[in-house]
């Protein structure tokens, strides 16, 4: 009888087959990694403070004091953080984001015009007694890259082609609040000739009322989120590119006979130029590869702004997640890219709400993303939602109403910088009421920030980003 063979007789056979295993994962692996976080989320949802302020409690993490559900730092196993992001082609502007937060008194960062990357490397002790063994330290690599929420917009058009996307627009554009803002644009559209030869200076003036109706869709009160294609509202480096003059065809055109020099020929030409050479290569070179994802999502913004905006939210975020690599279908995307095997939903700007709110929070977004969480399970990918606060900042307070005590948040108000104390009111758990949404019922004010310190972090400068951290990593350390 082989050595092997009689310790699985003294210590059972599924204790040796799990250990042989491991060594065998450590010697496979070796001990440092490379993981690649997708940050996803809906233009304003908070991914970049969620970004510079997770990084900046990453790189103080070795003091072991702001994230204590985060088990590395938490069993004081973080032996130091670099910031590696200068060796990206577009390093992230830490230094100005977080002096945004910090100076005196501290500003929200600056919104997203293009794209940059965090780089860290973690180095650390590890956890498992078999990699102990191997080593006393090892790094992980982790990336994570930032870019307007506007461009993730543009991820579902892979899946469409210009007549497909025109169907989806139609069905959009004949709802409200579209069908009553494009009423002229649509009239105009009506009354056009798509299968004649293209009249470009009528179509380019289409196109700018196209893409001014866009941010008026964005605007208070609307505050709708299926805007596309992303690069009219955020042009980045291609303002004034003529493949920007660029929109869907709402009315039901014969398509049995097109002629190439017709104005539905230029739009579609346009709409696949468009979709080759921008939205490809932005999902090739930033989004095809990921191994965790976190998607962001403001659900307040939807509770303050009604139903049409919340609506809205759920079809972008669903249309967008379903652009992801998800799980096993696929046999080529499989072999190609790694898929996502773990997603993390999280409800940001938690601080909002009182305390006792968060677990609603947490139910309430299950409610906006409960098809894509769905299609995830299905395909059996690890899935958590998380209400969280990526900088706190307010505070619980204590009031009296007609003899009760009550809840309240105490912080400065973002447009006026006022100390405001008040009740924020509850999150429903369950798709509100046509009632409760025309009752104005739902009013979440926007805090300025609260100072984000360089030394002494502590655990209520933000809320549950370290278990946002132990969900996504705890793993790999
Ligand atoms: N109170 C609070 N507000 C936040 C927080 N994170 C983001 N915000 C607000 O949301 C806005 C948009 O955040 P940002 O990260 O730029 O969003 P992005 O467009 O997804 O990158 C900020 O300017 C803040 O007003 C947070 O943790 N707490
Ligand atoms: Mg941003």
């Amino acid at each position: 009888m082989g050595l092997g063979s009689k310790i699985k007789r003294l210590v059972g056979t599924d204790f040796v087959d799990d250990v042989q295993q491991q060594i065998k994962d450590v010697m496979d692996q070796g001990l440092d990694k490379h993981i690649k976080i997708a940050v996803t989320g809906l233009s304003r949802s908070g991914k970049t403070v969620f970004i510079t302020s997770l990084t900046h409690h990453l790189l103080h993490a070795h003091q072991n004091k702001s994230l204590p559900f985060f088990s590395a730092a938490g069993d004081h196993r973080i032996i130091s953080v670099k910031n590696i992001s200068d060796q990206s082609p577009h390093p992230f502007p830490l230094k100005d984001a977080v002096s945004a937060l910090s100076q005196e008194p501290p500003q929200w960062p600056p919104s997203t015009t293009g794209l940059s990357e965090v780089r860290l490397a973690i180095k650390y002790k590890p956890g498992n007694r078999l990699k102990r063994l191997v080593t006393d330290s090892a790094t992980l690599y982790l990336d994570i890259i930032d870019y307007p929420g506007e461009w993730l917009l543009d991820l579902p058009l892979l899946n469409h082609n210009f007549e497909q996307w025109c169907d989806k627009q139609r069905e959009l554009f004949a709802l409200e609040p579209r069908a009553s803002l494009a009423q002229s644009w649509l009239k105009a559209q009506e009354s056009f000739d798509w299968l004649a030869p293209a009249d470009t200076s009528r179509i380019d003036e289409l196109s700018r009322e196209y893409t001014a109706l866009l941010h008026l869709f964005r605007q208070q009160p609307y505050a709708l989120s299926l805007l596309q294609p992303g690069r009219c509202i955020l042009p980045g480096d291609m303002a004034g590119d003529p493949l920007l003059t660029l929109f869907p065809i709402i009315p039901a055109v014969d398509k049995s006979d097109v002629p190439p020099d017709s104005a539905y020929a230029l739009l579609q030409q346009r709409y696949t130029l468009y979709r080759e050479q921008v939205v490809k290569r932005f999902y090739r070179e930033h989004f095809s590869r990921f191994d965790r994802q976190v998607v962001l999502v403001d659900c307040l913004k939807a509770l303050n702004n009604g139903k049409p905006c919340f609506d809205d939210m759920k079809l972008a975020l669903t249309d967008i997640l379903q652009s992801f690599n998800y799980g096993s279908s696929g046999f080529l995307r499989r072999l190609f890219s790694p898929r996502i095997d773990k997603v993390l939903f999280a409800s940001s700007k938690a601080d909002h709400v009182t305390a006792n709110q968060h677990h609603n929070l947490d139910k309430f977004l299950e409610l906006i993303i409960q098809d894509a969480q769905r299609d995830m399970r299905f395909e059996e990918i690890d899935t958590a939602c998380l209400a969280v606060a990526s900088i706190r900042s307010t505070e619980s307070a204590q009031a009296k109403l007609d003899g009760q005590q009550i809840s309240c948040l105490r912080g400065y108000d973002k447009s006026t910088g006022e100390v405001v104390a008040l009740f924020p009111g509850e999150v429903p758990v369950e798709l509100p009421t046509d009632n409760d949404w025309n009752s104005s019922r739902f009013q979440f004010v926007d805090f300025a920030p609260k100072k984000l310190p360089s030394s002494d972090l502590r655990p209520e400068h933000h809320i549950r980003l370290d278990q946002a951290l132990e969900y996504l990593t705890g793993d790999l350390f």
